[in-house]
């Protein structure tokens, strides 16, 4: 309850913050793009993980206002990196249930002046599963301006897999809980392989997750994977951070 109301003075308090994670690209040794992961510093609690606070957002409403707040941030942000970087926000199933939340986002690209093929978003399956016509008809038009559309921990929602070739989808994120044992455990191996084969198979890159070590991340580029997140590469930065993270990785 309390948590609920200081959510709310949260947004205008400024006490919200995004930290950007690089992504590494195989095939270039370059890091492709981020993705921003939103940060609440409570004033009394200290930081509040999101997995506390975006289910409050999303049953009280107000992740509408704060899902916007992220992607206007981004959209200052993306000025900062270098052209080639693309930064992804992740977005809520409520939000793209909204029937004008294209329309925003475009909205806030232009007003910052930025491109939309510098801007990605991650969704996850649950947001797709209820074949909802908005959902989908903001899918559509984001991919058609450009923006990059990813889906993200793949693998542990349930996956119709109908949806692959009924939505522009760019790139699948297979979830950390199967990168984290695929040298441990043959099934785990045998999902994160089949996962890989599938997304080059649809022609759309594939991402694994969660790459805590070296062994992880040469196992991914030996079986086909494109890219690569994780700690291994780098936790998640500040903008200042990850511009000279970039610049010094080349
Ligand atoms: O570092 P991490 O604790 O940020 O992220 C935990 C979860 O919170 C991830 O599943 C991530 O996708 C989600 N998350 C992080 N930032 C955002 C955001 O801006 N919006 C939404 N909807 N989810 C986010
Ligand atoms: O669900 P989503 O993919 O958006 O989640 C991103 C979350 O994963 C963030 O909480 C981020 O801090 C976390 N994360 C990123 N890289 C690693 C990693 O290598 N190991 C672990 N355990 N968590 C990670
Ligand atoms: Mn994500
Ligand atoms: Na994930």
């Amino acid at each position: 309850r309390t948590l609920e109301r200081d959510l709310r003075r949260a947004l205008q308090l400024n006490q919200f913050a995004l930290v950007f994670q690089p992504l590494l690209d195989f095939d270039t040794g370059m890091i492709a793009g981020c993705e921003a992961l939103l940060r609440w510093e409570h004033p009394t609690r200290g930081q509040v993980p999101p997995s506390i606070f975006i289910p409050i957002a999303e049953r009280t409403g107000f992740i509408h206002d704060l899902g916007l707040w992220v992607i206007e941030e981004a959209c200052r942000t993306i000025p900062q990196f270098p052209k080639d970087i693309r930064v992804a926000v992740n977005v809520s199933a409520v939000q793209l249930r909204a029937p004008d939340f294209a329309q925003r986002m475009l909205d806030s690209l232009s007003t910052a002046g930025v491109s939309s093929n510098r801007l990605g978003m991650e969704i996850t399956e649950t947001a797709l599963l209820s074949d909802d016509q908005a959902t989908n008809s903001s899918i559509r038009s984001l991919a058609r301006a450009g923006v990059e559309i990813s889906l993200d921990d793949f693998g542990t929602g349930y996956a119709s897999l109908s949806y692959l070739r009924k939505l522009p989808l760019h790139k699948i994120k297979i979830d950390r809980s199967f990168v984290k044992d695929v040298l441990e455990r043959s099934d785990c191996e045998a999902i994160t392989r089949g996962v890989i084969r599938m997304a080059a198979d649809l022609g759309i890159s594939c991402v694994g997750e969660g790459v805590e070590d070296a062994r992880q991340l040469s196992w991914l580029r030996r079986n086909g994977c494109s890219e690569a997140q994780g700690f291994l590469i780098s936790r998640p930065l500040s903008a200042p951070d990850l511009k000279n993270f970039i610049a010094s990785w080349d």
